[in-house]
């Protein structure tokens, strides 16, 4: 974007400052979407309204995508727009809370590094996606087989994971006795500030002990819950904004109206006054967040295997349906909520009713695809945690079952109409080496079926290892997986949906 085109804009919607204003106090890793349109509104907002000074370093630490984000942003003078889009309603934010932008393909990693080691920064935040935590699932430790932890222990200086660059920085700022700081993890990871936390110290133990005790006694690691629907920016979405402002905004994303954001209360060294802007500060994030990940994610990813399956491309259209829409609610309402110990008066089902209206925004085009990614990585949180209580208890859990079943579905890359499917997982190769051993079974074929899902079952990463010794649980997916093979997703939700309707 050429700056003579900036002025173009009405100037009630530029922010009446500069970049000069801000010091970077905080270095984002993972400057995707999400972020652009979350955290680094709310800090835009605060500084709309009070005279802070924080600003952001942004980094992207992967991909030629992230590079070329960062190279836009440059250009941009680090302005960007975040547009709110509600059934057919825009309102335009021209973000002004970014000072500067980072990627190691432009800046080195070692300048990366001192970044993170300026005195003037007190938080490292995070949104990396659940596998930029290179944690393995089934042992909640560090993966030391993951290629970028083996990476970053060969060459520490000059690392590849987020973990192994924060890990860098607080080294030097260990080393140069430096004020420490706060990592504050966004991604949508069961207990995610522990998770980074285990994370990090268990890098650094494997590389100096006295930098891990550091770590333990002066960074902190606050859990958060972040919410806020932002689908991945597409060409045409990117058009709409064009036609809109009346100049092409190379980084601009669209999002729902809604936005949360719950923050334990536990800084090193500082922080932004997000709670004037409408974050919370709590003591215990944790019965938020895992409200989050079961109900509205866990209905998320049931639309999206369920949804992509049955033909429907965006969220929006799936809710179209009436018995997917039948069938979500029940999901969220029947086997999600009463998992859950909420304080008191929290009304779960109010907030379900306001996510069936979420997830109908037909402004945003949210693809079921784009949810289905990374399901190994999403599944334990999402909707295994909630299969374990029902087991527990004795309860019904039909939803969860056909959600499973449809993931495990899904993963065979090839659709209801014969069409591959591109999966994108970690465990993309597992998935493929175990359907080019047993092929898509016929529904009719039991033993076929059986077969199958217990080999998937048997993927402790995502399934530990007491579900598969539940035979009870086993015999329902099988049954859940016979019944999509033999009438396919439409079907399958349709007579879940009579069954929801006639309880
Ligand atoms: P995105 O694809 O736009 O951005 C992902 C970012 O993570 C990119 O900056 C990418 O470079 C980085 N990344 C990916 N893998 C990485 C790795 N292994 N190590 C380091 N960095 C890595 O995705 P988006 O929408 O920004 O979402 C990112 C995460 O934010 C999600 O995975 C989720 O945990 C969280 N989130 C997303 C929401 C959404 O609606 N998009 C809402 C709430 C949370
Ligand atoms: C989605 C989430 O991509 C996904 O898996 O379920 O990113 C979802 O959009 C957000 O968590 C909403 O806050």
């Amino acid at each position: 974007m050429e700056n003579n085109l900036i002025n173009n804009i009405k100037p009630a919607l530029f922010p009446n400052w500069t970049a000069e204003r801000l010091t970077t106090r905080i270095v984002h890793l993972g400057c995707g979407a999400f972020h652009r349109a979350h955290q680094a509104l709310y800090t835009h907002h605060l500084l709309e309204q009070t005279g802070s000074d924080w600003g952001y370093c942004e980094v992207n630490l992967m991909s030629q995508q992230g590079a070329l984000l960062v190279e836009n942003l440059k250009k941009q003078s680090m302005r960007y727009t975040v547009a709110e889009k509600n059934q057919g309603v825009t309102t335009l934010n021209i973000i002004g809370s970014v000072k500067e932008a980072m990627h190691p393909l432009i800046d080195g990693a070692q300048a990366i590094i001192e970044k993170m080691a300026r005195p003037d920064v007190a938080i490292f935040s995070l949104t990396v996606t659940e596998k930029g935590y290179c944690i393995d699932a089934a042992t909640g430790q560090l993966d030391q087989n993951n290629p970028l932890i083996i990476a970053d222990l060969a060459c520490p200086t000059s690392p590849r994971s987020a973990i192994g660059y924060m890990t860098a920085a607080l080294k030097l700022r260990f080393e140069r006795q430096l004020s420490p700081v706060t990592i504050l993890s966004c991604d949508n990871v069961r207990k995610n500030g522990q998770i980074a936390r285990q994370a990090v110290l268990e890098l650094a133990r494997l590389q100096d002990e006295k930098l891990a005790q550091w770590i333990e006694q002066r960074v902190t690691f606050p859990c958060t819950m972040v919410d806020r629907i932002v689908p991945a920016v597409s060409e045409e979405t990117l058009t709409e904004i064009v036609q809109l402002l009346g100049w092409k905004d190379a980084c601009a994303v669209a999002c729902e109206p809604f936005r949360q954001w719950v923050i334990e209360d536990n800084f090193a060294n500082g922080r932004p006054d997000w709670d004037r802007v409408g974050a919370q500060f709590v003591e215990d994030v944790t019965p938020f967040e895992t409200m989050k990940l079961r109900i509205l994610n866990g209905a998320h990813s049931f639309l999206a295997y369920l949804g992509y399956l049955g033909g429907y491309a965006h969220i929006s259209d799936a809710m179209t349906n009436p018995d997917y829409r039948r069938a979500v609610h029940a999901l969220m309402l029947n086997e999600q909520a009463p998992t859950l110990s909420m304080p008191e008066n929290t009304d779960l089902a109010s907030y379900v009713e306001k996510l069936i209206e979420r997830f109908s925004n037909s402004s945003l085009k949210h693809q079921t695809w784009q949810i289905a990614m990374d399901g190994s990585q999403k599944l334990p949180q999402r909707w295994l945690d909630s299969v374990q209580w029902h087991i527990e208890k004795g309860s019904d859990y039909r939803h969860l079952a056909l959600g499973i079943a449809a993931w495990m579905r899904y993963v065979s890359g090839v659709d209801e109409q014969g069409q591959p499917i591109d999966v994108r997982d970690p465990l993309k190769a597992v998935f493929a080496a175990i359907y080019d051993r047993h092929g898509l079974p016929v529904a009719a074929v039991k033993e076929s079926v059986k077969k199958l899902v217990e080999e998937l079952l048997a993927i402790e990463s995502i399934f530990g290892n007491k579900l598969i010794k539940n035979r009870d649980f086993v015999e329902n997916i099988i049954h859940a997986y016979q019944q999509l093979l033999g009438v396919g997703a439409r079907r399958a939700v349709a007579i879940l949906s009579v069954q929801d309707e006639n309880r």
